[in-house]
């Protein structure tokens, strides 16, 4: 059976100018350096991003980790959202490999950190406390719902940190959606942070792969701590061919993803039985939860769903995150809204 998959835009295969793409790929050892495709993937992205360097890596969660270990020692503190990806999802591995501490400050429901809440976190300097060496930041937001941060926020948080030594990165795993949100460039995100690390493989469609940003002499170091987490890739050209296309021509649609994700949440506003997390989607994910008069929970409900063709996210007992792609259509999403209706009934 073929499924409308909602259940991220991890789930996007390859189009087939990428596939094309792959198969023609011009590759060399990665490690040595030499493997041009790589080499133009890394520095359209750093060009993108405005920033001197990029660096392919596996994952966003290997992005994140060498991200903020090139940027700590062991020891360090980090500042992260209590909803943050780094800090939810990605088996504490700035902690485990890194030995860097973190605090974590409530997000905001729109996914930012007050700035007063890190200005109380910040440590004094005291042989009790671990050293602040780091913001991290995330754009847009997933646990706070696909939301997004402002150029002007984030230049704000990186004016502040600079302000005091400290270091900002970002999570950027799908900035170009929080750029399409505002019809902004995604430059201007990532302007005044001192890294970011952005995902081939979401909503762009890629197989593979991320890019992390930065200085010359912060990508130094990164490359280093990712061929020590095991990520040096030898001919991955083959993968970083996609990744220029995804690039070169899937930035430019992710707001028709958007749009089907405000379809799709007022359609099924409508059903019975369910509620929406927000009025309007900020971007390209639709977070639900069961109405307390349904029975079911939410697993009965998603397996009932995989029936009728449809697979969507369940996050908590009773709450659902469906998240729209590239390979949605509008026909997929008005079957989604029949199938919640039919198995709410
Ligand atoms: N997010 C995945 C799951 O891990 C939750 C998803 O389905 O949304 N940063 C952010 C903001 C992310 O949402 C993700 C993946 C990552 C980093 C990690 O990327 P990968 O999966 O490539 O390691």
């Amino acid at each position: 059976m073929e499924y409308i998959d909602l259940r991220s835009d991890t789930v996007t295969k390859p189009t087939p100018a990428m596939r094309e793409a792959m198969a023609n790929a011009v590759v060399g050892d990665d490690v040595y350096g030499e493997d041009p495709t790589i080499n133009r993937l890394q520095e359209l992205a750093a060009g993108m991003m405005g920033k001197e360097s990029g660096l392919f890596v596996a994952s966003g969660t290997m992005g994140n980790l060498v991200g903020v270990l090139a940027h700590c020692q062991r020891g360090d503190e980090v500042i992260v959202g209590n909803k943050a990806h780094t800090f939810l999802y990605e088996a504490g591995g700035i902690s485990v490999l890194g030995g860097v501490h973190s605090c974590q400050l409530p997000n905001q429901p729109d996914g930012s950190l007050a700035l007063e809440d890190i200005e109380n976190a910040i440590r004094p300097d005291d042989p009790h406390d671990p050293i602040t060496r780091l913001i991290c930041l995330e754009n847009t937001h997933n646990r706070c719902g696909g939301t997004f941060q402002s150029p002007e926020y984030i230049k704000r948080v990186s004016k502040f940190a600079h302000a005091r030594k400290l270091f900002v990165h970002l999570d950027g795993a799908r900035i170009f959606n929080a750029a399409a949100a505002q019809q902004v460039n995604a430059r201007e995100l990532a302007a005044t942070v001192d890294s970011v690390t952005f995902c081939l493989s979401k909503g762009l469609c890629a197989p593979v792969g991320s890019v992390l940003c930065g200085s010359k002499e912060y990508i130094r170091k990164a490359l280093r701590l990712r061929k020590m987490v095991g990520g040096g890739m030898r001919q991955a050209g083959i993968l970083a061919a996609a990744g220029i296309v995804a690039l070169e021509t899937m930035t430019g649609r992710l707001s028709e993803d958007h749009a089907r994700a405000r379809n799709l949440a007022s359609g099924l506003r409508e059903v019975p039985g369910l509620v929406l997390g927000q009025e309007i989607p900020a971007t390209n994910m639709v977070f639900l939860s069961l109405d307390p008069l349904v029975k079911s929970k939410a697993e009965e409900v998603a397996d009932n769903l995989k029936e009728h063709g449809i697979l969507v996210g369940v996050t908590g007992a009773r709450s659902f995150r469906l998240v729209l792609h590239y390979w949605i259509n509008d026909i997929g999403v008005d079957q989604t809204i029949t199938a919640f209706r039919s198995v709410l009934h």
